[in-house]
């Protein structure tokens, strides 16, 4: 059923977050060929996920008590999600990692305006709401922003390789009073402009990676925030706390904030003798920021 009232949405990489504590003394003290050898193994995975067009991972140490490492999955299915997990949980390096959360979605673009344009269209064209013909050509058109220059890219960008990351479920509130799924759609729509205005006057500063989660976890999106300056999280966050979309809609969960790292500094921020740093992904890989 295509309701009008149903903003149309694409969808992209399959997205697992997972935080982990991680026990830094017992680690320490296991043997010098255990620590190696577990470094090796997962650092080989970490690679092995990241290498190709079928998936990413992101690593990043998590700052603050509520866990010391996130990682971060993409697959194009969610079974691949659910392999990508089963691989990082047969590896050794597992004995000192105690998982602590996580949060399942999948990257998607809202399309509120191109929803509207797409009924709009097959209005002109005289065609019934939902009879075949609607639904076929409705399909194709679908297919088409799918498929579009500006589209493509962005459902398959691989993890922004900026230096820091942060990252939180929200919800749109749906109270007795304040309901967002109660507005009509040109209102929701109306919003969806101005906080797209407020988030692009970020544009260069921060990329953001929204995923929905509804019938995969507790919330309904989850927000990957990347920046190369922690500061800009702050700004942005907060500006959009002004927002009508956030103000009045906005309902959110805990915030998970950290330093990102490559597969080949994994044994740096498990000895912890200094920072583990981030390699760039060669440009055409990563997602869009200009
Ligand atoms: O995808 C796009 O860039 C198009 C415009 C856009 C959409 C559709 C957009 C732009 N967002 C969209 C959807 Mn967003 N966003 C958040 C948060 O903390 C808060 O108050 C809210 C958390 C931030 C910080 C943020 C930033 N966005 C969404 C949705 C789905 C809602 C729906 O479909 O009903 C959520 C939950 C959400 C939340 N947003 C931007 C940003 C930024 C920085 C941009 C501009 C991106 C750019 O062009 O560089």
């Amino acid at each position: 059923m295509r309701d009008p009232n149903v903003p149309e949405s694409l969808e992209g990489w399959w997205i697992l977050h997972r935080m982990f504590s991680f026990d830094r003394r017992v680690w320490d003290a296991l043997g010098e060929k255990k620590r190696t050898r577990s470094v090796q193994h997962a650092a080989d995975l970490f690679e092995h996920l990241k290498r190709g067009d079928d998936g990413d991972v992101g690593l990043a140490q998590v700052v603050g008590h509520k866990a010391d490492l996130m990682i971060v999955h993409y697959a194009r299915t969610y079974d691949g999600l659910a392999y990508a997990q089963t691989l990082v949980d047969k590896l050794d390096l597992c004995d000192v990692l105690v998982p602590r959360d996580s949060y399942v979605s999948v990257l998607e673009l809202g399309l509120y305006e191109a929803t509207a344009k797409m009924h709009a269209t097959l209005h002109e064209r005289g065609l019934e709401p939902n009879s075949p013909n609607w639904v076929t050509e409705f399909e194709e058109l679908m297919r088409e922003q799918a498929e579009s220059q500006y589209v493509a890219p962005r459902l398959f960008a691989k993890i922004p390789p900026r230096r820091y990351v942060c990252f939180y479920p929200m919800n749109k509130r749906r109270g007795e009073s304040v309901n967002w799924y109660a507005l009509p759609y040109e209102e929701r729509a109306r919003l969806m402009r101005e906080h797209g205005k407020l988030g692009r006057s970020y544009h260069g500063q921060v990329t953001q990676v929204i995923s929905g989660s509804i019938g995969y976890d507790d919330f309904e999106w989850g927000v990957d925030l990347y920046a190369d300056d922690p500061l800009v999280f702050k700004k942005l966050v907060y500006e959009m706390r002004f927002d009508e979309a956030s103000s009045k809609y906005g309902e959110f969960g805990q915030f998970w904030s950290g330093v990102q790292f490559s597969p080949d500094q994994l044994g740096v921020f498990l000895d912890g003798d200094a920072l583990p740093a981030l390699a760039p992904n060669s440009k055409k890989t990563s997602a869009k920021t200009e």
